[in-house]
């Protein structure tokens, strides 16, 4: 769906004498994870018993729609996820996580000074796990164009970075029951949805049991349940098929090859 169509789908409601707009949640997203950041975000904002507009999916099918000249025109970086609200685009997952906090406020997201508690987590998600638990999945995973020789150093780079990264996420653990604190945040959803696959990105967090029964404990939530479930069948949530394996296998090395980076858009 075009942008201009997404807007088209705004619904106005007249309430009492000033005009009030409410317009749809249109979200453009896939089975990845990043894109369940925003599936689980929502989830989870139902669960806190917020009122939400009408919010409408389009799947992103990372076999090509992130390069079409409309998903172009609203996310120039050309990845998923990207949302629409309010006549207004937003792209990256944590921007469009801080936003929907900012948004539709409950326990997921302070708006006063606590939400500094939060932000430089979420930044931290952004610039570390993100890209690390990518590279490390990549070159564990799906890159075809390089041999074993040529993967040794970035597989231990990225290896021991994410190993880094997690025994950070211990340390904060140690002091409290999540991330940031004793309250489940936006910024568990977003580090979360890299650290619980750690056996497809093979990163042995099984050393550190506080990470271990965090990954568990995030999974156990009603919201997350629902929203990690998109896009994929019910029986494959926690352990992917052969097929579907193959199928990943196939998307990542054709994504994550030399092959599909061009040097402008
Ligand atoms: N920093 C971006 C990263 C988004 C990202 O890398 N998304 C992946 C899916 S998890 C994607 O769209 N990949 C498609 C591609 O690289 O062509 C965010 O957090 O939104």
């Amino acid at each position: 769906m075009t942008v201009a169509q997404s807007c088209m789908k705004a619904k106005f409601v007249c309430i009492q004498e000033n005009l009030e707009v409410e317009v749809s949640l249109e979200i453009y997203t896939g089975a990845t994870p990043n894109g369940w950041k925003i599936t689980i975000m929502i989830e989870e904002l139902k669960e806190a018993g917020v009122v939400l507009p009408e919010v409408n999916y389009h799947t992103v099918s990372l076999g090509g729609d992130q390069f079409t000249d409309e998903y172009t025109a609203m996310n120039p970086n050309q990845k998923l996820p990207t949302i629409v609200h309010d006549g207004r685009v937003i792209i990256e997952s944590c921007a469009i996580l801080q936003y929907l906090g900012e948004k539709f406020p409950s326990s997921l997201f302070p708006t006063d000074d606590r939400r500094w508690d939060v932000i430089p987590w979420l930044y931290w998600q952004a610039a570390n796990i993100g890209p690390v638990f990518g590279n490390k999945l990549s070159y564990t995973r799906y890159i075809t164009d390089a041999n074993e020789e040529q993967k040794a150093h970035p597989m231990e780079r990225f290896g021991k970075e994410a190993l880094r990264l997690v025994s950070v996420l211990d340390y904060q653990l140690a002091r409290h029951s999540y991330l940031t604190g004793d309250q489940y945040t936006v910024a568990d959803i977003a580090t979360w949805c890299w650290i619980r696959s750690y056996k497809w990105s093979k990163v042995d967090i099984t050393t550190k049991p506080r990470v271990v029964d965090w990954v568990h404990r995030v999974r156990a939530r009603p919201g997350v349940e629902r929203g990690i479930g998109y896009g994929v069948p019910k029986d494959e949530i926690d352990k992917f098929s052969k097929e579907r394996r193959e199928q990943y296998k196939r998307g990542g090395g054709s994504i994550a090859s030399n092959e599909a980076l061009k040097s402008d858009l």
